[in-house]
């Protein structure tokens, strides 16, 4: 039966990673980056059976027993998503049910996953993660790859350590060092291991790169310590000159173990590495590898010339595969503690596919709540926004022909507060219907309409970034977004609730801006995939892979007011930007004749000439023509449960200056903005604070453009492949 089959293949549990980079079926092909240096140290930090630890530093009683994690839905005792290494060695594994596990080890400890909203809650465990990030990064660079991930830049710290300590001086090496494994390192029978590994360490005749990646023992296993006495978790590393290499070494000794890679080690490790197994190898270029030119292991790779790499595969990726084979990667470790996008999905296998909107409306409302609430506290805590909101789902239909089509993901941009994004996910999807169900939408078979079941949904949020210092004194400028950008614009051209397959092809327009998910071929690397593939989603959304769509209208960036007569006063949250605020404020208002108390006034009128000479009365000028209503400003300031309150406060101060609301409305609305028509030289004119985010706001212009020139993708890579 199709559902048993789903349930068994296909069920998998909550997304498990935050940011990991997406290597899924059909991803994005690699590109080759620029390598900085081979002296590099750098280290991929796995925490071992993470939520497992997670869970057993809450309830310290199962420690040393075997333990795992299971998915709360209960058809088989649910699905493990976690499993403790005791466990493992009597025979437990990841992809049991728990009926199966309790079969195999009656003794084991189920623990189940917390639930909020009727889906996993995961924000214990991304907490639990941040801890053992904060203590990671006080070392170098830290790039948080995941929700158990971690790679660190320690290129700095191991040249100190070298100049200042290096380990051939040292008597003593922590015995958590001298446990490490070093790859190629020979060990004769009866020797010592650690004493092997400590000659290693000291080697005295050592190249400066191999000095540095002993120091670089040092430090991992130092901080491994750390980690353990502040957060009682155990990590496992791998360590050597490059990301790609460190990731493969730190899965090889787990738990609680560190592997070095050594220059001399790197083919070794290569040649007998399955092609499949290498990170982005995973999906279609692993197979066509493996098909086409009989690749099975990345040391394969060696015996073909980087020119016909690039001939099969194009340049960039050629490049990247014949770099791969002899373990080069230029890849930076990004100094980044925080996600880069959030997600919230869940999957619904079997008999519990979504078949009516209505049942997809409450899915999706729960998904926003969530995803909403993780990202006030990324607003409220580190300062920072998303701009796009992605809808992914996983869908079939009942007519057979058409069953391999994929759901297509849509963006928009995203809107602050609950009830706007749950409105939009629900545009979103469905405009994700209507194409999925084709160009006429509703397709009969004899008299009966073709029916559809959704099996997986996930939001998400992406494009985050800081607000720039300053941002927040412009708030000043960008009022009542949430009083144009109106949820009932996007409502419209629905599909009748009542009915999921009464649609009509008049519906298939929808209002809602949709970015089309487009690859964008310089951005390669790091693009996600615009397919939805609901386990990369589940697993792997608010990943380290950069979602980039690009906006197919500037419609949403709309209307803007300048109105100075209106200054907002703020609540609670956004109270402390208010000083800003009115230091921005009085910068650019050259008309109004706001005095700095303290200050003569015959300055302050010099430094409003200049402020006038840098441009300023453009920038009125250029304001008065651009309505903020979907502004990342407006839109923090239409966070969700401040909503009322500024909107209360919005009305009050505009009936204070005698503007009526809906005078204002009417007037920003024929302040209509068009982005084409904007002067790139009029930004250098507006005042330092905001020239970033207006660059930001023309940005996804540049690269629709950028996009329409160069628009090679994976298909393209692949039509070539197939002629060799
Ligand atoms: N996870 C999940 N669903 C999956 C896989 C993993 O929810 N299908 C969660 C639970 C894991 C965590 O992500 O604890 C990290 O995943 P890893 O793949 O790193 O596996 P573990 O940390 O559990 O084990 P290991 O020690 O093998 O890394």
């Amino acid at each position: 039966m199709l559902w048993k089959e789903l349930l068994e293949g296909k069920q998998r549990s909550e997304r498990k990673k935050e940011e990991e980079e997406e290597e899924e079926e059909g991803e994005e092909m690699p590109v080759a980056k620029p390598v900085s240096s081979d002296g590099r140290v750098i280290a991929h930090i796995d925490m071992d059976c993470f939520y497992v630890q997670v869970e057993q530093r809450k309830h310290p009683e199962l420690r040393g027993l075997p333990t795992a994690v299971v998915q709360y839905n209960s058809w088989k005792g649910g699905a493990l998503i976690a499993v403790g290494y005791e466990a493992r060695a009597l025979g437990i594994k990841r992809s049991m049910r728990g009926e199966e596990a309790k079969a195999v080890c009656p003794q084991i400890h189920l623990v189940q996953v917390p639930v909020a909203r009727g889906k996993a809650d995961l924000n214990s465990y991304r907490e639990a993660g941040s801890e053992v990030v904060s203590i990671l990064a006080r070392m170098g660079r830290c790039e948080r790859a995941s929700i158990d991930e971690v790679y660190l830049d320690l290129t700095d710290a191991a040249e100190t350590m070298l100049s200042e300590t290096p380990p051939e001086s040292l008597e003593i090496i922590d015995d958590e060092a001298l446990k490490s494994h070093i790859l190629g390192l020979k060990h004769e029978d009866g020797s010592d291991m650690k004493e092997n590994v400590k000659g290693w360490l000291r080697r005295s005749d050592a190249d400066h790169r191999e000095k540095l990646l002993a120091c670089g023992v040092l430090i991992v296993a130092d901080l491994r310590m750390q980690v353990l006495q502040e957060t009682q978790f155990t990590c496992s590393a791998g360590i050597s000159h490059n990301k790609m290499l460190s990731k493969l070494a730190s899965a090889m000794n787990k738990p609680a173990q560190q592997t070095v890679v050594p220059c001399s080690s790197v083919q070794g490790l290569l040649e007998s590495l399955p092609i499949k197994k290498m990170k982005q190898l995973g999906g279609k270029l692993g197979s066509s590898l493996q098909s086409d030119l009989e690749v099975n292991f990345v040391g394969d790779l060696l015996q073909f010339s980087e020119q016909k790499l690039q001939e099969c595969y194009g340049i960039n990726t050629g490049t990247w595969l014949w770099n791969i084979a002899r373990g080069i990667s230029g890849e930076e470790v990004e100094g980044r503690l925080l996600t880069k996008s959030h997600g919230s999905g869940k999957t619904f296998p079997g008999p519990r596919a979504l078949k009516t909107l209505h049942s997809v409306q409450h899915w999706l409302n729960q998904l926003c709540e969530e995803l909403s609430e993780r990202l006030q506290t990324d607003l409220d805590q580190n300062r920072r926004i998303a701009h796009t909101l992605t809808l992914h789902a996983r869908a079939y239909m009942s007519s057979d022909s058409d069953s391999h089509k994929k759901f297509p993901s849509k963006s928009c941009p995203l809107r602050y507060g609950t009830t706007k994004m749950q409105e939009d996910a629900m545009n979103l999807f469905q405009a994700g219907l209507r194409e999925y169900l084709g160009p006429f939408e509703v397709k009969m078979q004899g008299n009966k309409k073709i029916g559809w079941g959704i099996t997986g949904l996930s939001v998400s949020a992406g494009k985050i970034s800081d607000i720039p210092s300053g941002t927040s004194s412009i708030m000043r400028y960008f009022q009542g977004h949430d009083r144009l950008c109106s949820p009932s614009k996007l409502a419209k051209e629905k599909f009748e609730l009542e009915d999921p397959c009464s649609f009509s092809e008049n519906e298939s327009n929808s209002t809602l801006d949709i970015i089309e998910h487009t690859k964008l071929p310089e951005e390669e690397a790091t693009v996600n995939n615009e397919s939805s593939d609901l386990e990369s989603m589940e697993h792997k959304t608010s990943t380290n892979s950069l979602e980039v769509p690009f906006y197919s209208s500037m419609s949403s960036l709309k209307k803007a007011d300048f109105s100075q007569e209106t200054p907002l006063s703020f609540s609670g949250r956004e109270s402390h930007l208010e000083p800003k605020l009115t230091e921005l404020q009085s910068k650019v208002s050259s008309k109004e004749s706001t005095f700095e108390p303290g200050r003569p006034a015959s300055e302050q009128q010099v430094k409003r000439n200049a402020l006038r000479d840098k441009g300023t009365p453009s920038l009125l000028r250029f304001f008065r023509r651009v309505d903020p209503s979907c502004s990342i400003q407006s839109q923090v300031l239409a966070q969700s449960s401040d909503d009322t309150n500024i909107r209360s406060s919005l009305e009050k101060n505009n009936s204070i200056h005698g503007d009526s609301l809906s005078e204002d409305v009417q007037r920003r609305e024929m302040w209509r903005y068009n982005v084409d028509e904007i002067d790139p030289s009029v930004i250098d004119e507006l005042p330092s604070e905001i020239q970033e985010e207006v660059r930001a706001w023309l940005r996804p212009q540049k690269r629709q453009a950028n996009s329409a020139r160069r628009s090679v993708g994976i298909a393209d890579y692949f039509s070539r492949n197939k002629k060799l």
